[in-house]
C-alpha cells in the first residue's frame, strides 16, 4: 500500500435507494435525505480546507453517481420474506455490487448511501472481489452498528435479510446472498464490531465460533475512543492495512440519531463516533465506506440525515 497515493483517491458516491432488507421501506428514501442535508457542499467545503496539504493538480474530486434502484416487491409475513424478495434482493445487490467493483477499478473510494443495511452484502464483496483481481488478500472489516448482522435463515427471529449479510459475507448459508458473495468473502477474524449492543442468541453464537472482535459500547467508554478505533484498525488491517468501514447511524444513541429503522439505546453520543469516524477517514488503507439505515420518515427534523453527512465526510477524509 503506498499511503501517499491512496489519500489522493477520488471519492464516488453511489446511494441504494434499498429498503427490502429491514423492518420498514423507510430506508429507501436514505441516500436523498442525506444528499439533501448537504452532503456534495459538505465534501466539497472539506477538501478544499484540507487542499493546502496536497500538492496543486492533486486535489480530489468527488463524483456522485446517483442511486441503484430497487424494486418495489411485496414481503411475506412472518420469518421467511418470500421468494419474490429474495429473488429481488439478490437482483439488487448484484447490481450494487458491479457498480462498486468499477468504482473500485477506477482506483476512486467507494462512498455507499443507504438504505437499509442488506446492501453491506454488494459492497463488502465487492470489496474483496476487487482485492482478488489485483493479487491482494481480502481487506479486514469494521462494522459500527448496534448489531452484528450475522443471523442465518435458521437463527434469525425477524427474518429481516438487513441481519443477516455478514453471515453470508464470512462464508456461511442465506440463500438470499449466496450469489452475491461468490468470490467475495471476508476473513471473520478481520472483522471488528464497533458498538454492538442487541445481539441475539444464535448471531452471538456465530460471532463468537467465526473468530470476529466484539467491542461493545460499555468497553469503547473503557477504553476511550481513540483506543478502541486504534485496536479495531489493528486488528481489521491486518498484515497489509487494507480494510473497509461500514456506519449504520443506529450505532450512535436514538436520542441524538433517531432517524432509523431499529431503535437501540445505549449507543454512542456524537463525540465518540466523532472521534471514531475522524480517526478511520485518516488511515490510509481504508478501501470502502459505507453510511446506511437513515430512515427519514423517523427524522422529521433531518438531524440523522445531517449527522450521516457528517459521518460520510468524516470516512471518506474530508
Ligand atoms: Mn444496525
Amino acid at each position: 500500500m503506498t499511503s501517499g497515493e491512496d489519500r489522493q483517491r477520488n471519492i464516488e458516491v453511489i446511494g441504494a435507494r434499498l429498503g427490502l432488507g429491514g423492518r420498514c421501506r423507510g430506508t429507501a428514501a436514505g441516500p436523498q435525505a442525506i444528499r439533501a442535508a448537504g452532503l456534495a457542499e459538505r465534501l466539497a467545503n472539506g477538501l478544499a480546507n484540507g487542499s493546502a496539504l496536497v500538492a496543486e493538480g492533486s486535489r480530489r474530486a468527488v463524483r456522485d453517481l446517483g442511486d441503484v434502484v430497487a424494486r418495489e416487491v411485496p414481503r411475506t409475513p412472518g420469518r421467511d420474506p418470500g421468494a419474490a424478495l429474495v429473488a429481488e434482493v439478490e437482483r439488487y445487490s448484484l447490481e450494487l455490487r458491479a457498480a462498486v467493483e468499477a468504482i473500485l477499478a477506477r482506483g476512486a473510494l467507494p462512498c455507499v448511501l443507504g438504505g437499509d443495511h442488506s446492501l453491506g452484502a454488494a459492497t463488502q464483496a465487492a470489496v474483496a472481489r476487487h482485492a482478488a483481481s489485483r493479487g491482494w488478500r481480502a481487506p479486514g472489516l469494521v462494522w459500527i452498528d448496534a448489531h452484528t448482522d450475522a443471523n442465518t435463515m435458521e437463527t434469525t427471529p425477524s427474518g429481516n435479510l438487513h441481519g443477516m449479510m455478514l453471515a453470508a459475507i464470512h462464508g456461511l448459508e442465506v440463500p438470499a446472498f449466496r450469489r452475491v458473495v461468490e468470490g467475495g468473502l471476508r476473513d471473520p477474524r478481520r472483522t471488528v464490531y464497533l458498538g454492538a449492543r442487541d445481539i441475539d442468541d444464535g448471531e452471538r453464537e456465530i460471532v463468537a465460533r467465526l473468530g470476529c472482535r466484539v467491542i461493545p459500547p460499555d468497553e469503547v467508554r473503557a477504553l476511550g475512543p481513540e483506543a478502541a478505533v486504534a485496536e479495531a484498525m489493528r486488528v481489521a488491517g491486518g498484515d497489509d492495512g487494507r480494510f473497509s468501514v461500514s456506519f449504520d447511524l443506529d450505532s450512535l444513541d436514538p436520542s441524538i440519531a433517531p432517524g432509523v429503522d431499529c431503535h437501540v439505546p445505549g449507543g454512542f453520543d456524537w463525540e465518540t463516533a466523532r472521534t471514531i469516524l475522524a480517526r478511520v477517514g485518516r488511515n490510509p488503507g481504508v478501501v470502502a465506506v459505507e453510511v446506511v439505515e437513515v430512515n427519514p420518515s423517523a427524522d422529521p427534523d433531518g438531524r440523522t440525515a445531517r449527522l450521516a453527512v457528517e459521518a460520510a465526510a468524516l470516512l471518506v477524509g474530508a
